[in-house]
């Protein structure tokens, strides 16, 4: 297989991110329905963190950055005190949720997901590969491919249980939130918890991509996307922890998967909005995803900055895609078991 077409031409062009399934559902109310509403548990508190929030610097007008996504201007952004995850869900704890629920995802539904092609066993390759999408041939149509078989019909999750959950569209992540008595964060609290207390530097840990040699998150490496040289340690997804977290103890922010946010995806709303604990816009067509994935890599997406963006259809799911939940200040327990966040005397 040989990929010649790169670059950012569109400014919603999914590239090596993540590939828009357009199964139009409008599923998303029925699907919340379906799932019990609970409070947090002691379980879920403690894989949490309590962010302080107050002002901060969003966005990027840094020559790196792509401004056609909206990553600019800087703004100041207040937010609200939350919870947020200090890793992204888990299939561990998905598998909770499906057997406590018996929740089908929308990729179980619509009978298919995306999988990234270097993944899909070669022997089986024809049988399992329905299609490609055009513009990404990377990105292969299985069908079977779901989150405990993540690889089509025939592979499982061995050895995959502290790796983040995928082939999880936008609505299964808001129902798995519902359960938890979470909710997805908004686009500024997770760039807000991302940027882990630093102001305006290009990744969680710093500007440095691997500061002293080291590799700081789950990115490529090598030619992409025909050849992953794994120097990282992984050439698929990673355990949630495997990376050191930021100075907020949050994991992987960048790198491994992608994360759902709540919002509508807008290049160019924020522009005008409101930057009060700001939601995003009122509608679209597409949510705001964030943090960039095991795929990303600087020769074709450079998305694994904290100020990236990227979107995806709320239907759509794939390989490189999980989330991680948050939560409102005064809904988690009762009193904080530790506060991280720029204001007061703990900032570290
Ligand atoms: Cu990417």
């Amino acid at each position: 297989m040989d990929i010649a077409e790169k670059g950012h031409a569109e400014p919603k062009a999914y590239g090596c991110c993540t590939p828009s399934a357009g199964n139009g559902s409008r599923a998303s109310e029925a699907i919340e329905e379906a799932v019990p509403k609970n409070e947090v548990s002691v379980e879920t508190r403690a894989r949490m963190v309590r962010l302080r929030g107050g002002r901060f610097l969003m966005g990027t007008d840094s020559a790196e950055g792509f401004p056609q996504d909206g990553e600019g201007p800087v703004r100041e952004v207040t937010l609200r005190p939350f919870w947020i995850d200090s890793t992204t869900v888990t299939n561990r704890l998905f598998r909770k949720f499906v057997e406590a629920t018996g929740y089908r995802t929308e990729a179980e539904r619509f009978g298919w997901s995306f999988v990234f092609w270097a993944h899909i066993p070669k022997a089986r390759f024809n049988e399992l590969v329905e299609d490609r999408v055009r513009a990404a041939p990377w990105w292969c149509k299985v069908r079977g491919a779901r989150w405990d078989a993540p690889e089509g019909p025939g592979s499982n999750l061995l050895r995959r249980d502290e790796h983040p959950v995928v082939h999880v569209s936008w609505n299964d992540a808001v129902a798995y939130a519902r359960w938890c008595g979470q909710r997805l964060p908004t686009e500024a609290e997770w760039e807000y918890a991302a940027r882990g207390g630093l102001e305006q530097r290009i990744y969680p840990w710093g500007d440095k991509l691997r500061p002293g040699g080291k590799h700081m998150c789950n990115i490529w490496q090598g030619d992409f996307p025909n050849h992953d040289s794994g120097d990282d340690g992984y050439a698929g997804t990673s355990p949630v922890q495997a990376f050191p977290p930021n100075g907020y103890g949050l994991y992987s922010m960048t790198g491994n998967t992608w994360e759902w946010c709540a919002d509508w995806f807008s290049a160019d709303f924020h522009k005008t909005a409101n930057l009060d604990n700001p939601t995003g816009p009122p509608d679209g067509t597409a949510r705001v995803t964030r943090g960039g994935s095991f795929l990303c890599h600087k020769s074709y997406c450079n998305r694994y900055r904290v100020a990236a963006r990227s979107s995806n259809t709320p239907d759509s799911s794939c390989s490189n895609t999980s989330f991680r939940c948050a939560a409102c200040d005064g809904t988690v327990g009762r009193e904080p078991l530790e506060t991280k966040g720029f204001q007061g005397a703990e900032k570290r």
